[in-house]
């Protein structure tokens, strides 16, 4: 438990220092489509993927290190395998900043096949990004199955997915953190083993020169892509469930509602991928339609039920509010308003306009910097603050968190207009007819950095408070 602890710590240094270099990436991005940095545009589509696999990698392992510290609370994660995954995901992001930057390997986050061997970057820079990518999925894959098993020691598969509450029965108690974080790994080892079978596709392509089916490729990569960026934040609402009832002083517990939701959402995550695919009419039409209906399916359990929860949770009791409690709340808001976005996005008849254009990361950076970041980072605060007993400056926190949110929603504003005119996603320079473009993003460059200068605060907060809780740890 102790060790666990203390390896939490260490993947928030880790993330500390990752996090504020991938937004300047961002700003960077930014700043070249509005047409300021000429000089420097040709390193677009290098960081571009640098930005999109890091800020995924990074927002996934620190989902999973806070799960582990919830569970060894429960149940008795196993220390090596968590230094292991730290080794190994250490190990994973050196070679990608090596293809990255060496090799100016460009395929973007989900390297569609067959574009890693397409491209102007060398062969070896192709390689060693797919090598980044065996190291880091396989460290993960190990790392999600001894979490398996730590909660398999404690409770039996029904009963960690809840079933006995279905029969009336509340023992042994299921805490609703330990049924989300059940379902988003099992959901982590279909996604990772996924992944896994795709790389082995792609070696064999490099060993023997057969194509492999372009179709399949892609089924894979999304299903891999889409899964582990939706459990990432599962594990962020996990969270939630788990430290914001010591806020509000009232329980949030387990019933059957959340019991039934949290099980759909794990037979639903794994379908709602197809929504990737419309544009790809060789894909059976049936699927295409599954990919929609599950799309919508899965906002009703998970966001619904979890935003009402929170809600009445918070309703008339007596809320300590402090730069954890605050960042939870916001954390679940950005995730439902993210939410609503995809939705949008994932209904066939409006994804024939919005497909490619930069409302896909509008959505998508809603709930992921304003969903999963928030509730990560509220509870890497909540666990510094737990350790160091510091006194809090409310003022100070209430100030940050508003930089945060002015800085991040102004940003989105912007790539959702953008994309509700039309401008494509992906494009380092916008030509004339798409000049608003450029406009958009020289102020959404200005509110990334509001944005950063937010987070920079809150380190100065979270990591007096970090020191002293390593003290302890050691
Ligand atoms: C907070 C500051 C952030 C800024 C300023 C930022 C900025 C950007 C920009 C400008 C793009 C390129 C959009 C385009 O023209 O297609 C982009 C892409 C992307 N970002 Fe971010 N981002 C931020 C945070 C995040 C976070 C937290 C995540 C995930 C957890 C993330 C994941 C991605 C991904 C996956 C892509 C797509 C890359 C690709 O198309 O291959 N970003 N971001
Ligand atoms: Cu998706």
């Amino acid at each position: 438990m102790r060790a666990v602890k203390s390896q939490t710590l260490y993947w928030m240094a880790i993330t500390f220092v990752l996090f504020p270099v991938l937004i300047l990436l961002g700003i960077y991005m930014r700043s070249v489509q509005a047409g300021a940095l000429p000089a420097l545009e040709g390193w677009f589509y290098p960081m571009m993927t640098l930005h999109g696999v890091g800020m995924v990698g990074v927002w996934y392992v620190a989902a999973v290190a806070c799960a582990a510290n919830v569970l060894a609370k429960y149940a008795a994660p196993s220390p090596a395998i968590g230094r292991l995954a730290i080794a190994g995901t250490v190990v994973g992001v050196l070679l990608l900043l090596a293809c990255v930057f060496l090799g100016r390997f460009a395929a973007g986050w989900y390297f569609l096949y067959p574009l890693p061997f397409k491209g102007e970057w060398p062969a070896w820079s192709a390689v060693v990004f797919l090598v980044s990518l065996t190291v880091l999925g396989a460290t993960w894959l190990v790392w999600s199955l001894d979490l398996l098993r730590a909660i398999a020691a404690r409770y039996s598969l029904g009963q960690a997915l809840g079933w006995h509450y279905l029969a009336g029965r509340s023992d042994p108690v299921l805490p609703p953190a330990v049924l989300i974080i059940t379902v988003s790994l099992i959901a982590s080892v279909a996604a990772l083993v996924a992944g896994v079978i795709m790389l082995v596709l792609f070696y064999l392509e490099l060993a023997t020169g057969a194509p492999n089916d372009a179709l399949l490729m892609k089924n894979l990569i999304f299903f891999f892509g889409h899964t582990l960026v939706n459990l990432a934040l599962y594990l962020g609402v996990a969270l939630a469930y788990e430290v914001l009832p010591e806020y509000a002083g009232r329980p949030w517990k387990t019933n059957k509602v959340v019991v039934i939701s949290w099980n759909a959402v794990l037979a639903i995550v794994l379908v709602a991928y197809f929504h990737h695919l419309y544009m790809d009419v060789v894909q059976p039409g049936v699927l295409l339609y599954i990919g929609q209906v599950a799309s919508y399916a899965s906002a009703i359990p998970a966001a619904v039920v979890t935003i009402f929860g929170a809600l009445l949770l918070v309703y008339r009791a007596r809320m300590r509010w402090n730069l954890a409690s605050i960042l939870f709340f916001l954390g679940l808001a950005g995730w439902a308003i993210g939410g609503v976005g995809a939705v949008i996005d994932s209904t066939i008849s409006a994804n024939v306009r919005l497909h490619n254009t930069l409302w896909v990361p509008a959505h998508f950076h809603t709930y992921m910097v304003a969903g999963l970041v928030f509730l990560v980072v509220a509870y890497f605060y909540h666990v510094c603050q737990e350790a160091a007993a510091a006194p809090e400056r409310t003022g100070y926190q209430k100030l940050l968190a508003t930089l945060m949110v002015l800085g991040a929603y102004g940003f989105f504003l912007m790539f959702y207009l953008s994309g509700a005119y039309s401008v494509p996603r992906r494009f380092a320079a916008y030509p004339a007819e798409l000049a608003h473009g450029a406009i958009y993003s020289g102020i959404a460059a200005a509110f990334a950095a509001l944005f950063l200068l937010g987070f920079v605060l809150y380190l100065v907060e979270t990591g007096k408070r970090w020191r002293r809780a390593l003290a302890h740890a050691s």
